[in-house]
């Protein structure tokens, strides 16, 4: 009985661990989730500072871009390379606006609040969003 108690904190320390690897927060990149196509398989996430966001490239073809004027003031430039697992460290607080360069006219945007702080909302409004993201972007905003 002992033993398998042993096995098993082992074994959870372990799923705990490789978790951690994998970044606080993990994403897939889709081509399909239900009847959505070329999704993030979370749209918005929110986290800490200093968490890490990963990426996972579960279907190829997609990437994630910071939008220009969609991150917080000082933050630099973030475009990951296609069909890689990606991962980002949130270290300053606010709203983070991505899309995967393809597809942002699709609909494959995402956003990571960070902090709960949404002090930068003003810019995030003016970004201009193209295609089917115009109004998905405009719902996952009220949302935020
Ligand atoms: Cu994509």
């Amino acid at each position: 009985m002992l033993n398998k108690l042993l096995k098993l904190s082992t074994l959870i320390g372990l799923l705990l661990m490789s978790n951690s690897f994998a970044g606080d927060v993990t994403i897939e990149m889709l081509n399909k989730l239900g009847k959505e196509s070329m999704v993030y398989s979370e749209k918005v996430v929110r986290v800490e500072v200093g968490d890490t966001v990963f990426w996972k490239a579960t279907t190829k073809g997609h990437n994630v871009e910071f939008i220009k004027g969609g991150v917080p003031t000082g933050v630099e430039k973030f475009k990951t390379k296609f069909n890689q697992d990606a991962q980002y460290k949130f270290n300053v607080p606010g709203i983070y606006a991505y899309w995967c360069t393809p597809h942002k006219s699709m609909g494959m945007i995402g956003f990571v609040v960070v902090g709960n702080d949404k002090s930068n909302i003003e810019e995030i409004k003016k970004i201009k969003f193209v295609g089917k993201s115009k109004k998905i972007a405009a719902e996952l905003i009220n949302s935020l």
